[in-house]
């Protein structure tokens, strides 16, 4: 889940002035807009004028003369930062801190639906803030990004798997992650507007473009590929390995064994420094990249490796292996330190 607070320090400044409410408003600078200095945001009334993040200030005085403009009061916005982010860190403790208005959460071991959480989110936000927020929901971070920002403000969007081709690929390029002002030119200049026309060029083709790294990270976000990790701070550690196969995999023997193998590489891990897990999750990516995970979290924390390797079996057991597979992995997290002492 990604949740994106809506035009963020504009509302924090509406909170405490209501008589700004349904006046076009502008943070930027030090609020005057005859100086020098740039728009760090508007409310939704003052973007109808065209005003926007990163424009000039006196830009913003010619679009619409008679908006309220404001200096920036980080002190009040970190506040409220701090504020609605202990909502979220209360609903889990899997959150990643991704900005000043914005947060990841990692809500796939919730019990609830995801349409409750993000219902009791909001309602939490509203309560303890008045402000609201965006909220996105996908199989990952990149999609979840993309979601929350799709019906702004006080939106919900939930992006399941199936709907990378008719959601996500009419987007403009710019609105993949990782994908700034230059890409973007470039892209147009060699007639690639949206995302599925960057998914529907060959891995080859983008590799020649935007060399081996940056090529193979377009060929998979436009397909909605993203295995990065929501990243804790409190609990930093995960440990995992994984392999991609020389050629995609039918057999179940060979997958299975492979992932034995794998588990025992991460339990030798695990051992070596000194950690007990709790939570397995494996991965298995198929030859259409179509990747997905499944995490069992046991009732205690171990080291053994038959009990890790039996959970990681028992997430393996819930994967339909249709296809062939490109690759698998495992992952312990939820680590715990064996105190020696
Ligand atoms: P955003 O989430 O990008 O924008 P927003 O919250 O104002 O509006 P939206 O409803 O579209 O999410 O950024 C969060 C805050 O970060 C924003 O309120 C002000 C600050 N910011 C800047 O100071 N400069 C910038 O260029 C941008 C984009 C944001
Ligand atoms: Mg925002």
């Amino acid at each position: 889940m990604h949740i994106d607070m809506d035009a963020f320090f504009a509302a924090v400044e509406e909170g405490r002035n209501p008589a700004l409410c349904g006046k076009p408003v502008v943070i930027g600078g030090n609020g005057n807009p005859s100086q020098r200095g740039v728009v760090s945001t508007a409310n939704y009334e003052a973007r109808k004028y065209g005003i926007h993040s990163a424009i000039p200030m006196r830009t913003a005085l010619k679009l619409c003369p008679h908006a309220v403009f404001l200096p920036v009061d980080y002190e009040a916005y970190s506040a409220a930062s701090e504020k609605f982010k202990s909502v979220l860190f209360a609903c889990t403790p899997l959150m990643e801190n991704a900005g000043i208005d914005e947060a990841f959460l990692d809500i796939s071991e919730l019990p609830e639906t995801p349409e409750s959480i993000a219902a009791n989110i909001k309602n939490g936000i509203k309560e303890k803030t008045s402000l609201t927020c965006s909220i996105g929901i996908a199989s990952n971070k990149l999609l979840a990004k993309i979601a929350s920002d799709m019906q702004k403000p006080d939106g919900l969007t939930i992006i399941d798997e199936g709907d990378i081709e008719n959601k996500i690929w009419p987007l403009p390029i710019r609105k993949l992650y990782g994908i700034g002002p230059k890409t973007e030119s470039y892209l147009k200049s060699i007639s690639i507007e949206t995302i599925g026309q960057l998914a529907a060029q060959p891995l080859d083709t983008l590799i020649e473009h935007f060399g081996e790294s940056y090529g193979q990270y377009l060929y998979e976000a436009s397909r909605g590929i993203d295995d990065s990790e929501v990243i804790t701070h409190w609990e930093p550690k995960s440990i995992s390995r994984e392999t991609t196969f020389q050629q995609d995999v039918k057999n179940w023997q060979v997958i299975a064994r492979t992932l034995a193998e794998l588990t025992k590489d991460v339990v030798a891990d695990l051992q070596d420094e000194g950690y007990t897990a709790r939570t397995v999750t494996i991965k298995i990516r198929f030859s259409d990249f179509q990747t997905l995970t499944r995490a069992k979290t046991l009732t205690g924390h171990t080291a053994s490796e038959e009990e890790i390797r039996k959970a990681a079996f028992a997430c393996l057991k819930r994967v339909e292996l249709k296809k062939r597979v490109r690759l698998i992995g495992v992952r312990a997290t939820n680590l715990e330190k064996i105190n020696n002492d």
